[in-house]
């Protein structure tokens, strides 16, 4: 699928706001795949459709998840967790995207997952770093995407968790999982 087509079926499923953040996403996945060499149109694609679930009700999420028997244990945990699995599975059945490793980087852009691979990190990180976030600690980030992608993501996710921790919300498993496996993996 083309860009202008496939920009055009996320769309109406967004917020201008949101819509605004997936076309930096997109920018930002493109620079990072051309720097770490990874497929250009691959992760132009995933990035367009990462959050093209993001404001579906959540009563039709959740009969997603039972349906199409994803982990039930997603359901146990923040709702803004399942927009990332469902994504995967509406980018498939409502757009035709084939793609295993653009529908596993679209499903596991918000936990991340052990043994991520290139695409899934440069959609974790793009999804991240984009022009249009502002977090704090954002900047450093910036920085460290340019020359190490594995600090970047490393560095992300622990704000991330240390962002919820200091809610005192509850932290996925699989985040957990993929941050240490990152964290091993770099000693
Ligand atoms: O969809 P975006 O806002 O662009 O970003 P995202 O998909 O990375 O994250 C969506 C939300 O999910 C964000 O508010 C943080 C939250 N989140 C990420 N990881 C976890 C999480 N929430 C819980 N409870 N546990 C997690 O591990
Ligand atoms: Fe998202
Ligand atoms: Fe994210
Ligand atoms: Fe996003």
């Amino acid at each position: 699928m083309e860009r202008e087509q496939a920009l055009q079926m996320v769309r109406p499923q967004l917020t201008e706001h949101r819509y605004l953040h997936t076309l930096g996403v997109m920018e930002t996945a493109i620079r990072l795949a051309e720097k770490y060499g990874a497929d250009g149109k691959k992760a132009e694609l995933a990035a367009i459709f990462h959050d093209y679930a993001k404001f579906r009700p959540k009563d039709e999420m959740r009969q997603i998840i039972k349906e199409q028997k994803m982990p039930a244990i997603l359901l146990e945990f923040n709702s803004e967790l399942w927009h990332a699995p469902v994504g995967a599975f509406l980018a498939e059945k409502e757009a035709g995207i084939q793609d295993g490793e653009i529908l596993d980087a679209i499903r596991f852009h918000t936990s991340g997952r052990v043994g991520m691979t290139l695409l899934d990190k440069i959609i974790y990180l793009a999804d991240y770093i984009e022009p249009g976030r502002h977090f704090p600690g954002v900047e450093e980030i910036r920085e460290m995407a340019g020359n190490d992608l594995d600090a970047a993501l490393i560095q992300s996710m622990k704000n991330t968790i240390q962002f919820l921790m200091k809610k005192n919300q509850p932290v996925f498993p699989d985040t957990f999982h993929a941050y240490n496996s990152l964290v091993k993996n770099k000693e």
